[in-house]
This record gives C-alpha cells, sequence and structure tokens, in this order.
C-alpha cells in the first residue's frame, strides 16, 4: 500500500511538472522580443512568431517593406499579431493603404493583439492578414 502511493505520489509530482512546463509562458521580454522600445511591431502568424516587422513612425503603406514568408513577399496583408510598444500614444491600423478603409481605432501603448482573427475591424469584419498602413495616436 504504502508503495503504491509512493508510485502515485510520483506521478502525480511529475504530471504537475509537466503541466507546470506546459504552460509556464515565455516572459514577456522573450514574447516580445525584436521589438524595440518606442516602436510598433507586427508579426506575420499569431502569437508573435514571425517577425517582427517594426516601425517608429506612421506607415503609409506595407507593400514597401518585404517579409519573405508573406504571400505578397511584404507585409501587407500578411499581419496577424501586433504590439504597440512605443513610448507616447495609440495606434489606429488600417485596412487600406494611407490610413483608409475599415481600421482598428486605437490599441493603446503597451498593448498588444496575439491573434487578429479574435478581433475587428470597424466594419466588422476580421483584420487578420489585411493590415496595409498604421498611423500613431
Ligand atoms: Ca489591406
Amino acid at each position: 500500500m504504502g508503495k503504491m502511493l509512493r508510485r502515485c505520489a510520483a506521478a502525480v509530482a511529475g504530471l504537475a511538472l509537466t503541466l507546470v512546463c506546459l504552460v509556464e509562458p515565455a516572459s514577456a521580454g522573450d514574447r516580445y522580443a525584436g521589438c524595440p522600445p518606442t516602436y510598433f511591431c507586427v508579426w506575420a502568424a499569431s502569437d508573435f512568431n514571425d517577425g517582427p516587422g517594426k516601425w517608429q513612425n506612421n506607415e503609409p503603406n506595407y507593400a514597401i517593406w518585404g517579409h519573405g514568408t508573406c504571400p505578397s513577399g511584404t507585409w501587407s496583408n500578411c499581419v496577424s499579431s501586433v504590439f504597440n510598444n512605443g513610448q507616447n500614444c495609440a495606434v489606429t491600423f488600417y485596412d487600406g493603404n494611407n490610413y483608409a478603409g475599415a481600421f482598428y481605432y486605437q490599441l493603446p501603448r503597451g498593448s498588444f493583439l496575439a491573434n487578429l482573427a479574435y478581433d475587428r475591424w470597424s466594419d466588422g469584419t476580421s483584420p487578420n492578414d489585411k493590415i496595409s498602413s498604421h498611423k500613431w495616436c
């Protein structure tokens, strides 16, 4: 009986250890690695994978910024997660070039969207793989 309890305890301990390993998130620093302070950063995949593309200023045309794994070869219509690591204000991003079309209004400074498939443009459709420009404040 005692032996069985010990075996069970070991199994539970092992399971707990496994769970801890599975659920332990990467630190914020790891998650956003490559997104320095003052930048708005984007990734081609959800959860901050495959990137980042990063800008300190307004960017009216993502199609001039290459990214090899995107279908178009550029960041336009290719973003699935974003992080506003700016120091001053919010970022609004848009479906069209030159801040046109549907938009996502003012992602606050220090905020992220890990999977744009779960978010909505101003017109109610998904911004996933649609961003083509962004503007601060
Ligand atoms: Ca677009």
